[in-house]
């Protein structure tokens, strides 16, 4: 079944798995260690995200990895918004805003973003109603607890019917705020509120979740739990592991992967693409 997005100025086709680079601009990023604060490095960033092939960049100004403090509205608006003009101006794929702040969304989508990614599903008061005026796409991810304290004792009697009832209620949340379905996207929140037993009744079970209709965006790359299966590897280790899971979700049904090696991750795409090609070279 074809499926597109309507991101602003872009329209992106999910008929098959795409690649959501990660443009952190945080100084006390995880990952990058805050190597792209400044608004050329993350523009150059971005650039060789889109050579490498992402069909669009997530932009993030605050850090939600486990124990991260919020940073203020202001400090948030001042580090994604530039970012998100000067990219929006000039990148040839969608650009998203990863952010659970209604006045970021809300100066984000003038700045030309092409879709909102909410860790908080449009809990956050005003959320809902900032993100139905801007006409964007909205990813809904699950996370259970806050993240400054969502790793400290995570607990589920069922986690992937429980991820899927809280999808759910979420979805009906933002079509009772007239968002309508054909713009949303769920994702389980890997990691948030989750221990490795969790993620991984998540990765096993993803069928669950895309059976609930909306497009689903996943974000498993460089994640502890990478770290975890591979008996204690640290970030800048876990490419291959990254891999693994990426096609493991993308062969479940996945269609958007969140992730940091986006030239690595499209290869290992283009593997289950080619399978999808039947003999007249159609396909997906
Ligand atoms: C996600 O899954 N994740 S921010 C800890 C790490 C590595 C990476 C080293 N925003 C998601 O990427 N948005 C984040 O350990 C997200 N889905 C969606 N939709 C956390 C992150 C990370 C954290």
């Amino acid at each position: 079944m074809a499926r597109h997005l309507a991101c602003g100025d872009h329209l992106l086709s999910l008929d098959g798995p795409r690649v959501m680079g990660i443009l952190n601009v945080t100084p006390d990023s995880f990952s990058d260690g805050g190597r792209f604060l400044s608004r050329d490095a993350a523009l150059r960033q971005a650039w060789h995200m889109v050579e490498a092939g992402a069909d669009l960049v997530d932009v993030g100004g605050e850090s939600t990895r486990p124990g991260a403090r919020g940073v203020s509205e202001a400090e948030e608006l001042s580090r994604v918004v530039p970012v998100i003009e000067a990219l929006a101006k000039t990148l040839p794929v969608p650009v998203s805003v990863d952010t659970r702040t209604p006045a970021v969304m809300r100066a984000a989508a003038d700045a030309g973003a092409g879709m909102i990614n909410d860790v908080c599903a449009l809990r956050g008061d005003g959320a809902l109603a900032a993100a139905q005026q801007t006409g964007l796409p909205v990813c809904l991810m699950h996370m259970q607890g806050e993240p400054r304290t969502m790793q400290t004792e995570p607990r589920y009697k069922d986690v992937v019917a429980e991820v899927r009832g809280f999808l759910e209620l979420r979805i009906h949340a933002c079509l009772r705020a007239e968002i309508p379905r054909e713009r949303l996207l769920v994702d389980p929140g890997f990691g948030f509120g989750k221990q490795l037993a969790h993620n991984l009744s998540l990765l096993r079970h993803l069928d669950q979740l895309v059976s609930l209709g909306p497009p689903l965006l996943v974000g498993i790359s460089r994640k502890s739990m990478i770290g975890q299966i591979l008996g204690g590897r640290p970030v800048e280790q876990r490419l291959y592991g990254s891999l693994a899971a990426a096609v493991v979700a993308a062969l479940a049904g996945a269609r958007i992967l969140r992730v940091h090696d986006v030239g690595p991750t499209v290869d290992a795409l283009k593997v289950i693409r080619a399978l999808h090609v039947d003999e007249r070279g159609s396909g997906y």
